[in-house]
């Protein structure tokens, strides 16, 4: 019975969220109150009018919680402490209270696929076989016939995302645990009802305190198929992919739905969620997203960003090619229009910057910032802007292995020399894919460690903040960031950018994307040269008013390099 009010009263409501933009920030790297050199939550206050500038509606926030910060903050120790990094409790409520008082809502990052190995839980899970809180985690003992603790012992033969075994260990117990990341985030077991309970304790508590919402993060690596068996693997390799046993296993959906029952259905407000789920397939996607299943408003997919990675995964390099861009875009949008939701995103804090990936950060760097831009935020969905991508901010020209801060790409770097790839190939592999890229200082202004701190860094700043910097850009007709503002204030005006329905222009010439979106009598017509060289578009050039256009000089039916022009009829 009350479901079926809580049903009526959620469709009759216009959901708040739909023609929001998110802007994520990465704490440690987006503004330092303190001198430390690494970013805290006084900084954000601090800054928090540039937000209200840009014209967002929410913050999702990294993770800020106590941490041991192996893979800075997405390793946690006390899901209900700040880390001392970043600041107090205090410090949030403050931060909580100047964010409504803006109008702005906040996301807090969820990472409860794994804890930290100095989380309490794991802690005590790890003080033997007979410990309380032993199925809290994954123990196996290892491989029937093997040395425990040897090479290839490991309960079965599954990589971690950031290199090595997935399995760790433990002398005193001499079993191991499972890890899907680093040795350090060992995985929660979902199988268990007392972890899922401590979870939703957890959610509920950050709401109460006054949160929006959470992102949550490899959401769909929660369940795994009990057994965990082995996975096929390549001739000549120890170690295999083990995804079909744990993306998206096999009670992804009840325990989101258990999830939505006990956290989000009572609650006054709709609590935004966002589910990242890497190698997600639309399948998945439309189950976790439609609204009448009750599990996720949307997820993070990550086909637009594989596609130029090679056959060998992330750090081999392949061009992209628009077309195939174009045909992800496409079947995203259809895949999930009218039913489920799309989000929208080119950069987050493990992607490299879009302008230097698949735009031109030289010549064209603020052509390309901007159309890129463009057909993504003129799509349907939710766009996230990452912080500084409303700048252009690009790659950082690392120069040597100690500039590197990540994990990932730290023992990338290693494994790959282990395995007899040459320096400077493993090195291109950890600069051009590598996380760090996203990761460097908010460039605020020219001045000294562009305005981010008055300490040293903990990571380099990019050389190029004298000149890519907010100050050079807001308020500034032309900039990046005025571009941005531009789209964001187009999508809370423009009722056919949130809800009209998605059409790709067929026939266009190699590099160019267009596409229509199409409400009632109303139309929307995006073209953009997704190149270094000019060109005719090979679709009708629409007749109808010029809305948005990225560079200047006379209309004619060539598109300059990167050239976008957005027109209504
Ligand atoms: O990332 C999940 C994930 O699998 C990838 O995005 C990963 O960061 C990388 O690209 C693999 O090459 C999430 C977080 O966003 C990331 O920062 C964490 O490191 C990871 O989970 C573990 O918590």
């Amino acid at each position: 019975m009350t479901r079926t009010v809580a049903a009526g009263r959620a469709l009759q409501a216009p959901a708040w969220w739909r023609d929001a933009v998110v802007y994520q920030i990465y704490p440690r790297s987006f503004a330092d109150s303190d001198g430390d050199g690494i970013g805290d939550l006084q900084g954000i206050i601090a800054h928090l009018d540039h937000l209200v500038t840009l014209g967002v509606d929410v913050v999702w926030l990294s993770p800020i919680y106590a941490s041991p910060q192996a893979d800075n903050g997405y390793d946690i120790s006390d899901y209900r402490a700040i880390d001392p990094v970043f600041g107090s409790l205090d410090d949030f409520d403050e931060l909580v209270e100047a964010m409504h008082a803006r109008g702005l809502r906040l996301v807090m990052d969820l990472v409860v696929n794994h804890t930290s190995d100095e989380h309490p839980w794991f802690v005590e899970s790890a003080s033997g076989p007979d410990s309380a809180k032993r199925d809290w985690y994954w123990w196996r003992p290892a491989r029937p016939g093997t040395q425990p603790g040897s090479p290839g012992a490991e309960p079965n033969n599954w990589g971690a995302v950031f290199s090595g075994p997935a399995w760790t260990f433990d002398p005193a117990s001499g079993e191991y645990y499972l890890h899907l990341f680093a040795g350090k985030q060992p995985d929660l077991n979902w199988e268990n009802p007392a972890v899922r309970h401590a979870i939703h304790d957890i959610m509920r508590w950050w709401l109460d305190r006054g949160v929006d919402g959470f992102r949550m993060d490899v959401i769909n690596y929660i369940s795994k198929v009990p057994e965990l068996p082995d996975a096929p693997s390549r001739p000549g390799e120890m170690l295999a992919d083990g995804q079909a046993f744990y993306n998206c296993g096999p009670r992804l959906h009840e325990y989101l739905q258990e999830m939505h029952r006990e956290v989000f259905a009572d609650r006054p407000e709709h609590v935004l969620t966002i589910g990242e789920m890497p190698g997600v397939d639309l399948a998945n996607a439309l189950l976790a997203t439609d609204p009448a299943r009750r599990e996720l408003d949307m997820v993070f997919q990550f086909e637009h960003v594989s596609l130029d990675h090679g056959t060998g995964g992330k750090w081999q390099r392949r061009r992209l090619e628009p077309d195939d861009l174009a045909a992800t875009f496409e079947r995203w949008q259809h895949g999930l229009a009218g039913r489920g939701w799309n989000s929208l995103y080119w950069n987050n804090h493990d992607q490299p910057r879009v302008v230097s990936r698949f735009g031109n950060d030289g010549q064209y760097w603020r052509e390309s910032a901007t159309a890129l831009a463009a057909v993504l935020h003129l799509q349907q969905g939710t766009p996230f802007i990452y912080q500084g991508e409303e700048l252009g901010m690009t790659n950082l020209p690392f120069r040597e292995v100690g500039q590197l801060r990540d994990i990932e790409s730290v023992n990338h770097y290693a494994t790959a020399l282990a395995a007899g790839v040459d320096e400077a190939t493993a090195f291109e592999q950890v600069r051009w894919a590598g996380r760090d890229n996203a990761r460097t200082p908010f460039q605020w202004d020219a001045g000294p460690r562009a305005g981010f701190s008055t300490g040293r860094p903990w990571i380099d700043v990019n050389p190029n903040h004298g000149w890519l910097n907010a100050a050079a850009q807001v308020g500034v007709g032309g900039s990046v960031f005025e571009f941005y503002r531009q789209l964001i204030a187009l999508r809370h005006s423009d009722p056919v950018i949130v809800d009209g329905d998605f059409e790709r222009l067929p026939g266009t010439a190699p590099g160019v994307l267009a596409y229509r979106r199409v409400l009632g009598d109303q139309q929307l017509t995006v073209i953009a040269n997704l190149s270094d060289s000019p060109c005719r578009p090979g679709t009708d050039i629409p007749q109808g008013s010029l809305l948005l256009r990225n560079v200047t000089g006379l209309l004619t039916d060539t598109l300059a390099p990167w050239e976008l022009r957005v027109f209504r009829s």
